[in-house]
């Protein structure tokens, strides 16, 4: 780990830099694949299947016979823990609905706002050595909850044309619509193009490698939305004296051991607890199964001593992570003055496992700096949000005379004409 004591301020740049990723040379390959899905459709994607994943698939789509067979290889336990996280994910997207906003703005002049589902979406979830099926619930709750139609799930198969059955079970429990086995720059293009088989979706949501991440940026090109930009995934621990350092360092190994790339950093105010977290890293880290993953994460990772909380929160600030754990004497001070992160976990009993997996708040959130202008997914990344209104003969009287000035000043006589025949109509109407 590198320890930087005191950095100044000039430096920060420096220090808080990610790593940037060599993205030319995937937009190429992902340009290409999306030119042959459009064109040939499923037959295109079994081929990059077989060519990525080593299988040749006769059915790209899951069966329910799948899927129950699925649902008798997850454990009782785990599907308990699977409801208690749906139940709580459920309570706090739920509670995000929001009320129809009417406002008369001007006598006879109604205008009201309210939400209506993405009726086709497309989640991604990623296989590979953790297959992550806590993902499927943070993206297919919200979306059943918002009205979503039609909700695709895709996700890689392995070599044996299987998905996990934890995915397939977590997918038929929150309303996935069709599932299907396909991953990587082929899911992508097959939910944006459409195949015979695959639907096209309006919006993409979930994580993935590199290749899923320019590819789902090619996609907006496409005329698909996306959730957000993803990037690796990031922790950022405050904390002082008052926190534990074996609970601060098993925080920063949890986010580590997700890949290679990811990014933990420790900012403290307290050197002896930097020293306490390193040791309790190193001792941690020998005996974790992914070991060889956290170690290249925590070689590369930051122990930042500052000198005080407003250097801290304005480091903090700058570098905008995504997740963001404090555990500090003046806590509030922190959770007042956090302006960029994607989600806060607060005090020494609130690890960020708690939020991946079953506290209640989505795990998808925005890495790479862009807590700085996304939110994380929530029930709104899911709906659109539409206008209405209705206006009479008064309110039309109330305003006609503005807009008409306002077309006139533009130069757009149709605009004014709009307002104009109807003001006639009703002063002739009332001339009569
Ligand atoms: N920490 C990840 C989400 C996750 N963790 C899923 C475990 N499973 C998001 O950055
Ligand atoms: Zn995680």
């Amino acid at each position: 780990m590198k320890k930087i004591y005191n950095p100044k301020f000039e430096t920060w740049p420096e220090i808080l830099k990610r790593p940037t990723q060599a993205i030319a040379d995937i937009e190429a390959t992902v340009n290409d694949i999306f030119s042959e899905i459009k064109l040939k459709g499923d037959s295109a994607v079994k081929k990059y299947t077989q060519l990525f994943d080593g299988i040749s698939l006769k059915n790209l789509s899951v069966s329910e016979k799948e899927i129950s067979a699925a649902e008798k290889n997850v454990s009782e336990e785990l599907k308990e823990a699977i409801n208690l996280a749906k139940a709580n994910i459920e309570k706090f997207h739920h509670a995000q609905k929001t009320e129809r906003i009417t406002v008369e703005t001007t006598e006879g002049v109604s205008c009201w706002q309210e939400k209506r589902a993405i009726q086709k979406v497309g989640l991604y979830i990623p296989g590979g050595s953790a297959p992550l099926f806590s993902t499927v619930l943070m993206l297919a709750i919200p979306a059943n909850i918002a009205g979503c139609k039609e909700i695709v799930l895709c996700t890689p198969p392995d070599k044996n044309g299987k998905i996990n059955p934890a995915i397939l079970y977590t997918a038929k429990l929150c309303g996935v619509t069709k599932i299907f086995k396909i991953g990587g720059i082929q899911a992508i293009g097959a939910m944006t193009f459409g195949t015979a088989s695959v639907p096209s979706v309006y919006k993409l949501f979930g994580p993935g490698n590199q290749f899923v991440t320019v590819a789902k940026q090619i996609a907006t090109k496409h005329g698909v939305a996306i959730d957000m930009p993803a990037g690796p995934s990031e922790l950022l621990v405050f904390a002082d004296e008052t926190a534990n350092p074996a609970f601060v360092a098993s925080d920063l190994l949890s986010q580590a051991e997700h890949g290679a790339d990811s990014q933990v950093i420790l900012v403290t105010t307290s050197e002896k607890l930097l020293i306490s977290v390193e040791k309790e890293v190193v001792k941690q880290m020998a005996s974790l199964s992914r070991k060889s993953i956290a170690e290249k994460v925590i070689e590369n990772s930051k122990l930042i001593l500052v000198e005080n909380n407003t250097q801290a929160i304005n480091l903090i600030n700058e570098y905008g992570p995504e997740h963001f754990i404090v555990v500090s004497k003046e806590e509030d001070f922190f959770v007042e003055n956090i302006q960029n992160a994607g989600s806060v976990f607060i005090g020494n009993y609130t690890p960020e496992s708690a939020g991946d997996y079953a506290s209640g708040t989505n795990h998808t959130l925005p890495t790479n700096g862009f807590a700085k202008q996304y939110s994380g997914v929530n029930l709104d990344s899911f709906l659109k949000s539409m206008t209405f209104q209705k206006i009479s003969a008064k309110g039309i009287q109330n305003i006609g005379k503005s807009i008409e000035t306002m077309a006139e000043a533009e130069g757009l006589q149709a605009h004014k004409n709009a307002v104009t025949l109807r003001l006639e109509s009703l002063n002739n109407k009332t001339d009569e």
